[in-house]
This record gives C-alpha cells, structure tokens and sequence, in this order.
C-alpha cells in the first residue's frame, strides 16, 4: 500500500527512471508515446510512487481506467483468486462462468431494462470494431457516421473512425472505406454561438447523412456521449437525444462510445443516462476491469443475436482474469456509490475549475461532468485561438510539482481531470491546488 499524500524526494523524473528510460530508449519502439518518462515502483488509490521513491497525485487513472483506484482490494483479492484456479482457456472453446456473469452485469447496468446480450473482446478499438460489423450484419447496410472530434481507437477501422490526424492516423493509411463525418455539436466553438449549436448541428446532420450517405445506406451512427481525445467535448444539450431519436426512425443503429465515459466517471453509470438516451448498442472498456484489458459490446438482443455463430470471437477476449477485474470493480462502484462521489467531487473540480476561469483568461472553457471535466486553454478569449504551447508547458508544471495530468483536444489545447473516483477530499484539492499554482507559474 502507497501512503495516499504527494512527495516529492528527487527531480521529476529522478536518476532511477532516466536510467530505465534509456533502457526503454534502445528496447521500445520510438512510435510509442510518453507523456511523462517516470517508471512506476507501485500505485494505490490514487497516488503513483516511482522507483526514485517519488509519490505523484494521479489525475490520470491510465486515460480512464483505474476508475475504482490503484490495486483496489476487491479486484486484486479476484484477480489473485482466479489466476490461481486457471488463467485461460478461450471462451470459445471452452466456457467459464466469470464471462456470463460480467455480460450479466453489463446488461442490467447500461442503459434500458429491454432484452440484451453482450460479448467481450479485448480493447476499446476492437469492441468499436465489433459494434460496427454487428450493426452491418443487422442491417445489412455499409455507411457508419462518425464525428468531427471522434476518437475511436488505432485499428485500421477505428483509424478511419478517429478524427485527429497527428499522431493517430498520419502516415498510417489507406483507411477503412463507407465512413462519413459530420460535425460535433461543440458549443465553445459553433459559430453561431451556444444556443444554436444543438438544433443548427442536428439539422447538418440530418441533412449530410441524407445527401452525402442516404439513410437506407446507413448502418451505424457511432458518438462519444462526451467526446474524450478530442476534447472532453460536451454535446449541446438535447443533441445526442435528437440523432439517437433520428436513427431510430430510419432503422439506423446508434452506438454509444462509452469506453472514456463509461463506469460512474461522469456521475452516472453510463454518460447516455444523463439525458435518458437509449443507445442500440454501448461499446465499454477502459474502467470496466479497473486496469486489466477487458472491453464490451452490449446491446439490444436482436441486434447481438442477430450475428451467425462463430462470426464474433477472439483467442483472449474475456479472459477470465479480466473478467474476474471487472467483477471487483463493479462491486466497488455499486459498494462505494462512485457515481455519486463522481457527483459530488465533480461539483467540487467545476468550482475550482470556474473560479480559475474567472481569474485566468487563458481558460476559455470550462466542460465535462462528475470527474470526466476539462478546461481549454486559449491565447485570445474572444478570437478563440488555441493555444497547445501554454497547455503544454502547464502539463509540464504539473509534472514537475506531483500532479500527473493529461492534454487532450484535436488543438492540443486542453488539460483534462481524471483522478481515480476514490480521490479523497484533501487530495483532489491539494491536487487542483498544485495546478492552480502551476497555471500562475505559466501565464506570469
Ligand atoms: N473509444 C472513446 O477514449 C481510448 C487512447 C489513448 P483502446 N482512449 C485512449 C491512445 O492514445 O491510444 C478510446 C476511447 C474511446 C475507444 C478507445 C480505444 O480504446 O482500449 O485504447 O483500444
């Protein structure tokens, strides 16, 4: 166990995580990332200790995942359990019933009380893709609408699905054919401003699926309820209820992407709650197993049924270790009530956050609920223009002061919150303490 409060003992990074990063310099492929070059010793909660001995605030959770916090006792007493008893055998050739039960639990938990099935896989990618080749099969039609701002994944599918170019997708075509984009309903940046972004972005949708794809054309219409990578982007109030409600009239699957907001992060189990959306089909991961790979198709049982058998599948998805996680974690999110704790620091982040706002005009946005929120950061509050120099070097303040935050955003340009829903009070606050300080330190 890591005593849950921030120290710091040597440079951020210290000598013993650059020595391992000029090991992992020769032995790791230079196409993968680091957003900061410090080597984990352990974690709990929501503190990372590094092998120098440092001890960093996590306002990451690994991009969503850790949800139920570092090491938590229910998934490690699981996981220790079941990889005790067997490890694997395919659930295709060979069931187990940890599998049923997390595809249990996904279809009571997300959203709607109608008939579901679910199956597992074993990222976020592969379940986006696996949401997609059902809705064809269902439908039998091709076309899948995306969104400006989308992130879906680095598959060859999910690539064509993903909006931003660098680093995701530049250089790494051709792409997936018959998907199509269509503006997000992005209320900072509609150009008519706010109030109109709702009905003016439905309209464009309706009418670009109706010229560009047709609607008989149209499998899937797949959306982040709140856009992760790009920008933890709200929708305009009402629009996501609109299109779900469209593509239900024309026969068209609507897919929720819930891998980034899914598992209490914004407050509800699943952010398609917050205005009753009923998604045909939910994509989860990230949160689901509370760090191990584990991710999910869930939906209505005509659609998952509707699959030939031995159309869907894997070597490893639902591995019973996995799934063994993601039971631990949902018992710790039902025992310790992390959707309302997501609600109730989340009230919490957004009165910091606003009050940043107010006295720093480099924030030009304030988004997101329960612990899934983001400000955008911008060198002009009336022309808007992003600024990812002033985002970066405030990242980096961050990190060198204990506090491990994440930029997100097709400019570059925002900072995201994604503690462990367990944060504490006094940490969540000395955390948001830190990066105020950071944010004076960078815009003196
Ligand atoms: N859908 C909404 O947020 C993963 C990506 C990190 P995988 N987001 C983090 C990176 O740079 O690769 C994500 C997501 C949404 C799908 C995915 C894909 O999930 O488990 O990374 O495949």
């Amino acid at each position: 166990m890591v005593a849950q409060h921030r120290e710091l003992v040597s440079a951020i990074p210290g000598p013993r995580s650059a020595t391992l990063h000029e090991r992992r310099v020769r032995a790791v492929s230079a196409g993968v990332g680091a957003g900061l070059p410090i080597y984990v010793d352990e974690a709990s909660g929501a503190i990372l200790r590094d092998v120098d001995g440092n001890q960093l605030i996590d306002f990451a959770s690994g991009i969503a995942v850790t949800s139920v916090g570092h090491s938590d006792p229910r998934v490690v007493a699981r996981v220790r359990e079941q990889v005790e008893r067997f490890t694997h055998t395919c659930f295709m050739v060979t069931s187990y019933e940890p599998y049923v039960a997390v595809c249990e639990q996904l279809n009571e938990l997300t959203p709607g009380s109608h008939d579901k099935r679910s199956a597992l896989f074993n990222s976020g990618a592969e379940a986006v893709e696996n949401a997609v080749k059902i809705a064809r099969y269902a439908t039998g039609r091709g076309a899948v609408v995306a969104f400006d701002h989308a992130y879906h994944g680095r598959t060859n599918l999910t690539m064509a699905l993903t909006a931003k170019s660098m680093p995701y997708k530049s250089g790494f075509g051709p792409f997936a054919g018959e998907i199509y984009r269509v503006p997000m309903a992005y209320p900072y940046r509609w150009p008519t401003g706010p109030e109109q972004c709702a009905s003016e972005a439905f309209e464009t949708f309706v009418d670009m699926v109706h010229t560009q794809v047709g609607e008989l054309n149209t499998a899937a219409v797949l959306l982040e309820p709140i856009q992760g990578e790009g920008g933890f982007i709200e929708p305009a109030p009402g629009f996501v209820a609109r299109v779900a409600d469209w593509c239900r009239e024309h026969g068209i699957v609507f897919i929720a992407d819930e891998v980034q907001t899914g598992f209490c992060r914004t407050g509800d189990w699943f952010a398609s709650e917050h205005e009753n959306v009923l998604p045909d089909l939910v994509v989860t991961g990230k949160a689901i197993a509370g760090g191990l790979p584990l991710a999910a198709v869930t939906g209505r049982a005509e659609l998952m049924d509707a699959v030939h058998t031995g159309g869907l599948g894997g070597t490893y998805g639902g591995n019973p270790v996995a799934c063994a996680a993601a039971l631990g974690a949902i018992e710790t999110m039902r025992a310790e009530d992390l959707t309302g704790r997501a609600r109730t620091l989340g009230t919490v982040l957004r009165a910091r956050l606003d009050s940043m706002a107010a006295k720093y005009p480099v924030i030009g946005d304030v988004r997101g609920r329960g612990l899934m929120q983001a400000v955008e950061l911008v060198s002009d509050p009336v022309a808007k223009t992003p600024d990812p120099v002033t985002t970066a070097a405030l990242n980096a303040a961050c990190h060198r002061n204990g506090l491990l935050t994440l930029t997100c955003g097709t400019f570059g340009n925002v900072v995201r919150f994604l503690p462990p829903l367990v944060i504490s009070d006094e940490l969540l606050d000395e955390g948001l303490t830190v990066f105020e300080s950071a944010l004076a330190e960078v815009t003196a």
